[in-house]
């Protein structure tokens, strides 16, 4: 006889609750939750895969520990532990504690008491070598409120927006922004009030709901921005009371945007300068609104500019939360914070903590710059890293996959946490064998937690769920939760972990630190007995809002009532302002209107088109791995415009070659008109094997083979440019696939 288990996925950050059919102990089958709040029974492909994901024969059931002929051979827990530790005590004396590094990646969604422990472990050591996806992904969302200030009432709620504009995100399929169900909430608040601006090269999924949709070039978002703060300016639609009791530097950022006329913007962007007007219009209009962006703006190099000018413009229409609105993402299993109508002052967005030995790199406000990491582990020399923790998919994700092979293999140690054989996995030293999700204990806090860093993650509404693991692992297989590895070494070392709770962690508790100024003492975990996840968990959400037993009682979920909150009033005393004139964001900005543009896109008769990024439905970032049939081609398709296809003779299926200046990669073209032309758009994560045992048709292709961590890289986070990549496409004449 079946029955159903309740657990969210966590295939991606949208946490769909799903329903997951158990027959004699196995999943047999995995569909939407349709009694859950918000999701409306919501389930994507991947998240049906979840059933072959679980069941995956090739699953890894024990440790592994390469051997000198390159070999894999099992290891015990108790041995790993025990041989990890010796290892990295090694390098720590010879070489101390900044040679030992860690990166987070996305497995942290899966394995949420990873970060906490990986953390406190890293503290132990005395480390500051740590790193995450931020620094890959979207920096500027976190660099950006640093220098422009935050608004401590949150944005508006979206079922209140007149407006709202996204640049290259794409939610109905990425999930990031209306996570939730993204395709239902987009059609209902379209057909009502609120009008949606779409800026992406492609006609996406989600731009097929806009008002307008300016179809780009890629790399020209802080242009349109500009462009669109010049016309709110000229139109009398900055909201002057808002600006004045909030924010300074109009002046200064009215000069700067003054020669980003309409014309101009809409020639250098490839936009239809009428449209241009047109989305100005919506915004001036709109008496509430809310903007977000995406990966792909954040890809095409100045992606700190464009989130800076996005959060400028936001404030000019004074679109924030007001006093007396409902609070947005409030508080549900992270401690209470009050939202008020006011802003807190801007912060330092780089140039202090740990300064990298490469590029005059430096920890930012999205973390260490990953970007130098490879260089780090290759730089010879007093701070050199030789050993790394590593949970991500790596070899297919981080750029420039050649150094990032040459890095791995240049370390004294790397320890990867995975699931199976991945083409990052055996790159390892010792690979920590792990449980799969529904062998995982699940809450909500993770996305809460990326929510205060991006405002395309969490829950609007207060909502909050908890599953216990369902499964036990097979009582043959000796795995590891990817945390325990940080305890168990940090044990045998004799090394103290501080307690893992977020009131510690991200400074929460100081705010209630005794008045008289005696410093709280520091927390300790019980280095003695080895807590239980579950145990993790209640320590990681200690003092929450909703306590973590209340929600365990709701198995589908549940919107706290008690968690809502209302904008409360400005503080008397406060003085703080948003800064609309960041002298390096205005500098940047001058030298975008200097530069020539071609010049600064590097297109050429050589390398005449541009690559971009774009997520599928059916697979997310290097796990596409679990259920190949779930994909639709089993090779990452390269997107073209029909008339490009034409013009170089190619029909969809064709196999080409793609070049950029720092590798080349084999793909099979496929016909998009949607996208446009001169662009191609191939999704990352695949690919990545090598040798006779490599076929581009089966696997499809490492895009971050035509990626470079010295191209055009941020010089604050180190991002390199990921997207507007100028590239060539040269037919390969072999049959399709
Ligand atoms: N060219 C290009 N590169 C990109 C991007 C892009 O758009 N273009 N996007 C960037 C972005 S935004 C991000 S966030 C990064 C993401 O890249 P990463 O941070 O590397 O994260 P994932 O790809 O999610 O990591 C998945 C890997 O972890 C392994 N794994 C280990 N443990 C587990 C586990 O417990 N469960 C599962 N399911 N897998 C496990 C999987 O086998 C797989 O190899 O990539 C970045 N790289
Ligand atoms: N199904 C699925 N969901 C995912 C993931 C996945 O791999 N698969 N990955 C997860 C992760 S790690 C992340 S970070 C989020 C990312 O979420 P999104 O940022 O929404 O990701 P994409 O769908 O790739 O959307 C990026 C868009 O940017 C456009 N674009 C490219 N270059 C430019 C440019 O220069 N300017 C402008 N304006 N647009 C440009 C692309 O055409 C594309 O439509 O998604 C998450 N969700
Ligand atoms: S959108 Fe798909 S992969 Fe993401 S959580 Fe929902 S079901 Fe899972
Ligand atoms: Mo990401």
């Amino acid at each position: 006889m079946s029955h159903i288990e309740k657990s969210p996925c966590r295939s991606c950050a949208a946490y769909c609750p799903v329903d997951v059919v158990v027959d004699g102990g196995a999943v047999v089958k995995v569909e939407g939750n349709h009694d859950a709040p918000l999701y409306q029974g919501f389930i994507c492909p991947k998240g049906r895969a979840l059933t072959a994901m679980h069941n995956n024969p090739e699953r890894l059931k024990t440790h592994l520990k390469r051997q000198p002929d390159g070999s894999f051979a099992p290891i015990s827990s108790a041995q790993l532990v025990a041989e990890v530790s010796d290892k990295i005590a090694a390098v720590i004396a010879e070489n101390g504690p900044s040679a030992v590094a860690a990166y987070l990646g996305g497995p942290g969604l899966e394995h949420q008491a990873l970060g906490p422990l990986m953390t406190r472990f890293m503290s132990a050591i005395g480390s500051a070598n740590l790193f995450n996806n931020a620094t890959i992904d979207q920096p500027g969302l976190m660099i950006a409120p640093a220098l422009h200030g935050t608004w401590a009432g949150g944005r508006m709620h979206p079922d209140s927006l007149d407006v709202f504009m996204i640049f290259g995100g794409n939610p109905v399929i990425s999930k990031q922004y209306f996570a939730q169900h993204p395709g239902n909430q987009l059609k209902k608040l379209t057909t009502g009030c609120m009008k949606l601006i779409v800026i992406d090269p492609r006609r996406t999924e989600t731009a097929r709901r806009a008002a307008v949709h300016l179809q780009c070039i890629p790399g020209e978002d802080p242009t349109i921005i500009a462009g669109l703060i010049h016309l709110i300016i000229e139109m009398g639609a900055v909201d002057q009371a808002f600006v004045e009791r909030n924010a300074q530097g109009l002046e200064q950022l009215t000069q700067a945007v003054r020669n980003f006329t309409p014309s101009y913007v809409a020639e250098r962007a490839g936009i239809d300068e009428a449209k241009l007007r047109e989305a100005a219009h919506i915004i001036a209009t709109a008496k509430r609104g809310d903007f977000g962006s995406g990966t792909g703006p954040s890809m095409a190099t100045r992606g700190t500019l464009m989130a800076y000018l996005m959060y400028c413009l936001q404030t000019l229409r004074g679109f924030w939360a007001q006093e007396g609105d409902v609070v947005v993402m409030p508080r549900v299993l992270f401690p209470q914070q009050l939202f008020k109508a006011q802003p807190n002052a801007p912060y330092p967005g780089w140039g202090f903590g740990v300064k990298m030995r490469v590029r005059d790199l430096q920890q930012t406000a999205a973390g260490m710059p990953t970007g130098a990491l490879p260089e780090e582990i290759l730089t010879p020399g007093k701070g050199q890293i030789k050993a790394l923790f590593l949970h991500s998919g790596a070899m297919v994700t981080w750029p420039q996959e050649a150094l990032v092979k040459e890095a791995f293999e240049a370390l004294d140690l790397l320890i990867v946490h995975d699931v199976e054989l991945s083409v990052t996995a055996r790159m390892a030293h010792y690979i920590i064998a792990t449980k799969m999700p529904f062998e995982i204990p699940v809450m909500t806090q993770i996305n809460e937690l990326l929510s205060m860093f991006h405002p395309g993650y969490g829950w609007v509404e207060p909502y909050g769920a908890y599953q216990p693991a369902l499964f036990d692992p097979p009582a043959e297989f000796d795995v590891l939760e990817a945390w325990q590895i940080y305890y168990r070494v940090a044990q045998r070392l004799g090394l103290q972990l501080e307690y893992p709770s977020f009131l510690d962690l991200l400074g929460l508790a100081a705010r209630d630190a005794p008045a008289d100024g005696e410093a709280a003492a520091t927390r300790l975990m019980d280095m003695e007995r080895e807590p239980s996840t579950d145990e993790l968990y209640e320590m990681m959400c200690e003092g929450s809002v909703v306590p973590l037993a209340k929600v365990k009682e709701y198995p589908n979920g549940h919107l706290f009532d008690e968690a809502r909150q209302i904008v409360g009033p400005r503080d008397i005393d406060c003085t703080a302002r948003l800064e609309l004139a960041n002298p390096a964001m205005l500098e940047e900005l001058a030298e975008t209107r200097a530069e020539v543009v071609s010049e600064r896109r590097k297109t050429n008769a050589d390398y005449p088109y541009l690559l971009i990024p774009r997520r599928i439905q059916n697979s997310t970032n290097a796990v596409n791995n679990a259920d190949r049939s779930v994909l639709l081609k089993p090779y990452n398709p390269a997107y073209m415009n029909p008339e490009d296809l034409a013009r170089l003779g190619l029909a969809s299926g064709d196999r080409v070659e793609i070049s950029s200046r720092h590798g080349s990669i084999i793909g099979f073209v496929e016909a998009e008109k949607d996208l446009r032309p001169g662009v191609l758009s191939m999704t990352h994560g695949f690919g990545g094997k090598a040798g006779d045992d490599y076929d581009p048709a089966r696997d499809g292709a490492n895009v971050n083979r035509l990626t470079s961590w010295t191209d055009d890289y941020d010089p604050y986070n180190g991002m390199p440019r990921m997207s507007a990549i100028p590239i060539s496409v040269k037919p390969v004449n072999t049959a399709r696939p």
